[in-house]
């Protein structure tokens, strides 16, 4: 097991669906630590680059649109393995694929409007972390409860 950081986003519809809170405490709930936390409105730009790797694919302009169709809450969360928990957690990210009790599978639907956002990768969370967040914004405090999980 190693510290890791990852970077997560809920997407619009979590927003716009007022679950912002049951989504959030699902990720508190497991233990892991929020040490960025923020409400934004996606440029285009940084939309297309999160997500450049899919630039062929045919539902890439859908998926840009979805994204910043209305703002998303981004975050940066750190733990144990966190970059393979979280995307655990998240559920598969084909809806047909996402088990009950996870992220995508108890709250989507469509593969489109999955909901949740995590890096793959510690490449991809650097990288996200990066594209998403300053330095200044991540907080490294003293947490407390780390020992009960
Ligand atoms: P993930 O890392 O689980 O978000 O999965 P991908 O990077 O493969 O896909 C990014 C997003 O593209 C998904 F969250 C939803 C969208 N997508 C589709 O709309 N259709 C697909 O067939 C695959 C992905």
């Amino acid at each position: 097991m190693s510290v890791q950081r990852t970077f997560t986003m809920l997407k619009p519809g979590v927003l716009q669906r007022r679950i912002v809170g049951e989504i959030l405490s699902r990720i508190e709930k497991k233990g892991f630590k929020i040490i960025g936390l923020k409400l934004m409105q996606i440029p285009r730009s940084l939309a297309e680059t999160h997500y450049e790797e899919h630039k062929e694919r045919p539902f890439f302009g859908d998926l840009v649109g979805y994204v910043t169709s209305s703002p998303v809450v981004a975050m940066v969360v750190e733990g144990d393995d966190v970059i393979s928990l979280l995307r655990l957690l998240a559920g598969k990210t084909k809806v047909e694929e996402a088990l009950p009790g996870t992220i995508r599978g108890d709250y989507a639907t469509q593969t489109q409007l999955n909901i949740i956002h995590a890096s793959d990768s510690p490449e991809s969370a650097v990288r996200e972390i990066g594209l998403f967040f300053e330095e200044s914004e991540l907080i490294d405090y003293e947490d407390g409860n780390a020992k009960w999980f």
